[in-house]
């Protein structure tokens, strides 16, 4: 029993963040929606399954009454065989079309073959802190402050290992590697702050590798950019 009373507690620990729902980006947005939009599906699935099994426990269930009760064989039964292959088919395309789309939209690209225009910020990771570089040289570390409204693209390199950028309420988690730069897309961030951190265990300093993220105004940006 105590074992049991223990289980919600465990669901903690399991690095669920539910902060990804209270999204504050169009990037986050999306990624917001397609959680609720599978876990809705999936809901429908389970609902649906359990109501059948339950039903069926008891329709037929052993009795005196039944005892030589045989149901009729369905076997090859052509609706019934279409039935359960064009429905978890139209199942598996309900969930796989958005879910295919967002991701190849929300891939990061290889720097060399960006095109996307925005305000971009290099991005460094090392072993446990984030240097964030602006575009006239301004740079912060463990502290990203962005322009709300825009495409921000993150220029993400790694010094030593691969680690994680991760904003919850902003987007990511995309891996940070030490071989290659990558581009990841941030679009029209929300005035706030919030908290980022490295989702890829990284080393003993791994959970101190948190950050900053601040998303500010157009003209509160330039004068950050700015100051000394
Ligand atoms: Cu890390």
């Amino acid at each position: 029993m105590k074992r049991l009373l223990v289980m919600p507690f465990l669901l903690l620990l399991t690095g669920c963040n539910i902060k990804v729902l209270d999204s504050r980006s169009d990037t986050a947005d999306d990624q917001a929606f397609l959680i609720i939009y599978s876990f809705a599906l999936m809901l429908v699935v389970v609902l649906v399954v359990s109501i059948l099994f339950i039903r069926f426990v008891f329709k037929y269930r052993y009795t005196d009454e039944r005892k030589d009760n045989i149901p009729p064989d369905v076997k090859g039964n052509k609706w019934l065989e279409t039935a359960w292959v064009i429905g978890p088919l139209l199942l598996l395309a309900i969930l796989a079309v958005p879910t295919i789309m967002m991701t190849y939209d929300q891939s990061p690209v290889l720097s060399t073959e960006s095109e996307q225009e925005g305000t971009a910020v290099q991005v460094t990771a090392e072993q446990f802190n984030w240097t964030f570089e602006h575009a006239n040289g301004k740079t912060e570390q463990n502290r990203l402050v962005i322009p709300e409204g825009e495409t921000i693209l993150l220029h993400l390199k790694s010094e030593d290992v691969i680690h994680s950028f991760w904003v919850p309420r902003l987007g990511g988690k995309v891996d940070v590697m030490p071989d290659r730069e990558l581009v990841y897309e941030i679009k029209n961030p929300q005035i706030g702050t919030y908290e980022g951190k490295c989702a890829e265990y990284c080393g003993l300093g791994h959970t101190n590798m948190k950050f900053e993220a601040e998303v500010v105004s157009a003209d509160a940006y330039t004068s950050y950019l700015n100051e000394k």
